[in-house]
């Protein structure tokens, strides 16, 4: 309990300091109630600037085994205010071609994350599909039941479309987004929406250019850096965004080794080692701005992205040291 000792100490330090931003990082939907936009930032009921994070699953049809309470309340415990559930359209065995399974285990994971007092994205995983607009009408279904089941509950969000990709253009998003924003907006009319934007959520222009007209959306920002240069990622496009006035919120960020499968097993863990620092340009930029944020991802799938070790069999309870270095760096900066 290494990180959660530290992170609770942190708070009453914080406390006693009089530093309000700090405490209400580490604190849910009960504190906050419900988000609104206002400019490039996301205030809560009592008009005060909140910022969400935490972490995203990885599938739900592959690591449901993450999404139970348990694993939630210790989150929490590291300071987290935020679960983001990755609800992917294919391949095999995701939701396309069982959605009764994608949804029960959407449903457990929503459940497990409320009761923590975590705020919870529902995300409409798109990846190899490319454009939301190929399984528009399944998302159509999708954000309609969900949003009819949850209400204009304060402590759910939604992302409409993971990462558009490939030819997706800023139009075909925006077509998409004028199609499912209302479906959702029916059930749940003050619901913060989140929308994916182009080159899997990097390309901007056309939300600057063109932004969509409804209220209370941001723009989904990724960010993935790229140790295998071993270098620190360079100030981002962040600060560009926010001084244009666009809002954002970064749903996902990790680590990433474009040249991984050019990399021995040495090599490559060699190379993870370098990832805090240099990622660390970009987390102060986010705290900077004030930017909420999901890291990528809660499992122990054998690969870089993984917040939990491998051989860690544990599905809660986490303590420092079942945390691979991508995982120890999130959840530390969870309540900075
Ligand atoms: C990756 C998973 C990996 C899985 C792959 C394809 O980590 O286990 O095999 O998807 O389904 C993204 C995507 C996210 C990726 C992640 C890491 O949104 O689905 O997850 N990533 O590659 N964008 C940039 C990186």
């Amino acid at each position: 309990m290494r990180l959660g000792v530290l992170s609770f100490l942190a708070g009453i330090l914080c406390l006693a300091a009089g530093c309000e931003k700090q405490e209400a990082a580490g604190s849910g939907f009960s504190a906050h109630g419900r988000l609104k936009v206002e400019g490039t930032a996301l205030v809560d009921e009592h008009g005060d600037p909140t910022v969400l994070r935490g972490m995203s699953s990885h599938g739900v049809c592959w690591y449901p085994r993450y999404l139970n309470g348990g694993a939630m309340k210790n989150l929490a415990e590291h300071g987290a205010n935020l679960f983001r559930i990755a609800v992917y359209t294919e391949p095999a065995g995701a939701y396309l071609e069982d959605p009764e399974r994608s949804l029960d285990y959407l449903y457990m994971g929503m459940e497990s994350a409320l009761s923590a007092d975590l705020y919870v994205i529902v995300d409409w995983h798109i990846l190899k599909d490319e454009t939301p607009l190929l399984y528009a009408d399944e998302a159509e279904g999708f954000f309609d039941t969900v949003s009819a089941r949850y209400g204009d509950m304060p402590g759910v969000i939604y992302e409409i479309c993971n990462e558009p990709n490939g030819d997706t253009t800023w139009e075909d998003i925006r077509a998409y987004a004028e199609r499912i924003i209302p479906v959702i907006r029916l059930n749940a009319p003050n619901a913060l929406i989140l929308v994916g934007t182009p080159d899997y959520c990097t390309d901007f222009t056309g939300p600057l250019e063109d932004p969509l007209e409804f209220t209370n959306i941001m723009y989904s920002m990724h960010r993935y850096v790229d140790i295998s240069s071993e270098k620190p990622c360079g100030p981002s496009q962040l600060t560009k965004l926010i001084a244009a006035g666009l809002p954002v919120f970064v749903t996902e960020w990790g680590v990433s080794l474009e040249e991984q499968a050019a990399f021995s097993e040495e090599d490559f863990s060699a190379q993870i080692p370098a990832f805090p620092e240099a990622a660390q340009p970009f987390i102060d930029e986010m705290n900077e701005y004030g930017i909420s944020w999901a890291g990528w991802s809660l499992s122990n799938k054998e690969e870089c992205h993984s917040a939990i070790l491998p051989e860690c069999q544990k599905l809660s309870s986490w303590t420092e040291d079942d945390l691979s270095i991508s995982g120890k760096l999130m959840f530390s900066n969870f309540a900075p």
